[in-house]
């Protein structure tokens, strides 16, 4: 069974994603440094079965053949993000080899009609300012600004589409204070003030690229975890406002209203002490104006009030039928809530963009064929959510799909598969699945019905 395609409205972008340490490799070529993912994936026990991103898709060699490839499949639009250490190896020396092989990225995609969005951070942290404290360090504020500011500089001409950060809750608190990511660390202080640093910096990049005079858009992706309450308990709805807190309103709350959520400060507080690492006048820096704002969306959470699990809070197992490889439960209908919910509190005619969705399931290649009608449902699914979010009048005008490819998945390594097409690690070939055919059925579908 595969599914029928689904009408949008005219100019509806359908695109797909990728990160550069996801797909790179080619970490010692082309005057790169290190990376904190270098550095963390080859620590013992951080990733899985020690994998790293050294060769990757080998897409820094192979990036023509790829983006070929998309064309054929006849995608539109391509979000991929540059790596800082290839920008500035070093502190403070500019590498000119890192811009040509991104200016070569862009051309090809030019080339094809293929319209690129630039993500600035996807994690890729150079090590070296790691190792004055990273995101927990404000000065990396401003070497983030150097770098936007070259970027915007040397790229600008060919970029329609810039994101800042890529989610920053996985790159501060995933990061700093659950320890799951690059570097790894335990320290819920560091983590609150690495998102700080982060949002600031989104902001002041955002002030440099609009004094630039530059002609495309900027925004930033935030990545959300809709949270139900797992009854009506005040009790459970109580610490679902906690986990909505934590996982969403405290980034986008600052994002798009300048403030942090009132109602988490003293949580917040009780946590790590007061909330020193804010200045004044960054929490306007913050809510810079912004032309979109990215959205990635793929999974809910159900939580309970449980006094023995950690800060009083126990996330319910999802139904085994309903979930992904990652174990993430499978549920569309938290898409359309999510987009309302973020339209009404926060975002009003902003432009909202579907900056990541996509699923991880068990792909198995046989005689040359990837069989995933799993993905197909799901991201049919997730297109029908958010159409139906456009019929009433929502403002998301995109949708790119994770992923391009297979990738390397941080610290799952290479076990989770989120491709349209599959990648053999050994061989590097490449075979579309069954869901890229599906996909690129759907842009033709909506290409043709635009015309009718
Ligand atoms: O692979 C990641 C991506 O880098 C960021 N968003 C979630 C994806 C799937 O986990």
């Amino acid at each position: 069974m595969t599914r029928d395609h689904i009408a949008f409205p005219a100019g509806f972008v359908f695109g797909t994603a990728t990160a550069a340490y996801q797909i790179e490799g080619a970490v010692n070529e082309g005057g790169r440094g290190e990376s904190i993912w270098d550095r963390f994936s080859h620590t013992p026990g951080k990733v899985f079965e020690g994998h790293t991103g050294d060769v990757a898709c080998d897409h820094y060699h192979r990036y023509e053949e790829d983006i070929k490839l998309m064309h054929e499949l006849g995608i539109p639009a391509y979000r991929l993000s540059i790596s800082w250490p290839r920008i500035f190896p070093e502190r403070g020396k500019f590498n000119q080899a890192g811009i040509d092989f991104y200016r070569r990225v862009l051309e090809t995609l030019h080339k094809y009609e293929i319209e690129p969005a630039v993500t600035l951070y996807h994690w890729d942290l150079p090590q070296y300012l790691q190792d004055e404290g990273g995101w927990a360090n404000r000065a990396t504020v401003d070497y983030f600004v150097e770098y936007a500011t070259k970027v915007f500089r040397e790229l600008g001409d060919l970029v329609p589409k810039f994101i800042t950060h890529n989610e920053p809750w996985c790159a501060s608190f995933l990061s700093y204070g659950l320890g799951h990511h690059a570097p790894g660390h335990h320290d819920w202080r560091e983590a609150y003030a690495a998102a700080h640093h982060i949002l600031l910096s989104h902001g002041k990049a955002v002030e440099a690229y609009r004094a630039g005079g530059y002609q495309g858009e900027i925004g930033i992706t935030l990545n959300f975890t809709w949270v139900d309450a797992a009854s009506h308990r005040a009790e459970d709805e109580t610490m679902s406002r906690y986990a909505d807190g934590f996982f969403n309103r405290w980034f986008v709350e600052p994002i798009t209203q300048g403030r942090y959520p009132a109602d988490m400060i003293p949580f917040v507080e009780s946590q790590i002490g007061k909330l020193s690492y804010i200045c004044p006048g960054d929490l306007d820096a913050i809510a810079a104006k912004v032309d979109f704002l990215g959205v990635n969306y793929y999974t809910r959470n159900v939580v309970a009030a449980d006094p023995s699990a950690p800060l009083g809070v126990r996330m319910l197992e999802p139904p085994a039928d309903r979930v992904t490889a990652m174990g993430w439960e499978i549920h569309p209908q938290s898409l359309y809530r999510l987009l309302n919910w973020l339209q009404t509190a926060y975002t009003g005619d902003l432009t909202l963009l579907i900056t990541e969705n996509g699923a991880a399931f068990q792909d198995h290649l046989v005689a040359g064929e990837v069989h995933d009608e799993e993905r197909i449902e799901y991201i049919a699914d997730h297109l029908e959510a958010a159409k139906r979010f456009i019929d009433e009048g929502g403002p998301l005008k995109g949708y790119y799909l994770w992923s391009f490819m297979d990738n390397f998945e941080w610290a799952f390594g290479y076990s989770k598969r989120f491709g349209l097409v599959y990648v053999d690690y050994e061989t590097q070939d490449r075979i579309v699945k069954d869901s890229g055919k599906w996909y690129s059925e759907q842009i033709s579908y909506h290409r043709s019905s635009q015309t009718r």
